[in-house]
C-alpha cells in the first residue's frame, strides 16, 4: 500500500514535469508535502541534463519547499523578486472535479496560495487517494484555517476550531469542520463565511484556482483532470 501510494505520487509528479516545463517555463513555483519532493527531484534532473531549459528561478511556498530547492541545487528566489511565476506545482489534500481543492494540512497554505495566484499555471499532482465528488468527504480533519495569534480563542469559539499550530509566517491554524462541501457554491459559501472573519487571514479553500491535477492511480497510470 504504502508503496503504491508513493509510487503514484512519483508518477503524477514526474507527468506535472514533464508535459509543463519546456525552454519558455522560466520562473516555477514550489510547493510543499510529501509529492512535491518528486516534482522537484524530475525538476533537478531535467535541469542538470538538458542545457535548453533556461530555469531562471524556484518559488518556496514553505520552509520545507525552500531547502528542497536549494538541496536540489536549483536557483532559489523570492516572490517580491519574480511576482509573475510562469507553473506552480503543488499537492493537495483532496481535490473535486472542479479543482477545487483542500489545502494546507501541512500548515502552509496561506504562502501557497500567494504563489499558486502570482503564477500564470497552478498544478496539482497528488496520489489516488485525493480524488473527490466532494471536498470534505476524503480529507476529514477539516478545513485548516490560518489566524492572527492576538485573535485566536475568539476565532476558535466562533468557528470552533481545532488547533492551534504555528506555521512558517508566524500564525496560527485552527481546522474547522464544515461538513462536505458539494458544489462550487458551496465551497464558495464555506471559504467566505470564514476569511470575512477578522483576523483569519487565509483558508486552506483554493476555490478555481488549479488549471490541471495529475493524479497517480494504483495501476501505476495517471489520470489528468483539466
Ligand atoms: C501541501 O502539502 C498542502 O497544501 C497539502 O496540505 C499537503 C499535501 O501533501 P502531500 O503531497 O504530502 O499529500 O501541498
Amino acid at each position: 500500500m504504502a508503496d503504491l501510494v508513493e509510487q503514484a505520487k512519483k508518477k503524477a509528479s514526474y507527468a506535472a514535469i514533464d508535459e509543463h516545463i519546456n525552454a519558455n517555463t522560466h520562473v516555477i513555483g514550489i510547493g510543499s508535502g510529501s509529492t512535491v519532493v518528486y516534482c522537484v527531484e524530475r525538476l533537478a534532473q531535467r535541469f542538470k541534463s538538458e542545457p535548453g531549459l533556461k530555469i531562471r528561478a524556484c518559488i518556496p511556498t514553505s520552509f520545507q519547499a525552500n531547502q528542497l530547492i536549494l538541496e536540489a541545487g536549483l536557483p532559489l528566489a523570492e516572490l517580491n523578486a519574480h511576482p509573475v511565476i510562469d507553473v506552480t506545482f503543488d499537492g493537495a489534500d483532496e481535490i473535486d472535479a472542479s479543482l477545487n481543492c483542500i489545502k494546507g494540512g501541512g500548515g502552509c497554505h496561506l504562502q501557497e496560495k500567494l504563489v499558486a495566484a502570482a503564477s500564470k499555471k497552478f498544478v496539482v499532482v497528488a496520489d489516488y487517494r485525493k480524488e473527490s465528488t466532494a471536498l470534505g468527504i476524503q480529507w476529514t480533519k477539516g478545513i485548516p484555517v490560518e489566524v492572527i495569534p492576538m485573535a485566536y480563542v475568539t476565532i476558535q469559539k466562533k468557528i470552533q476550531g481545532l488547533g492551534p499550530c504555528v506555521t512558517d509566517s508566524g500564525n496560527l491554524i485552527l481546522d474547522v469542520f464544515l461538513g462536505v462541501l458539494t458544489g462550487d457554491a458551496a465551497v464558495t459559501d464555506a471559504h467566505l463565511k470564514l476569511i470575512t472573519i477578522p483576523g483569519v487571514v487565509e483558508t486552506g479553500l483554493f476555490i478555481g484556482m488549479a488549471g490541471w491535477a495529475y493524479l497517480g492511480a494504483a495501476d501505476g497510470s495517471v489520470k489528468t483532470l483539466t
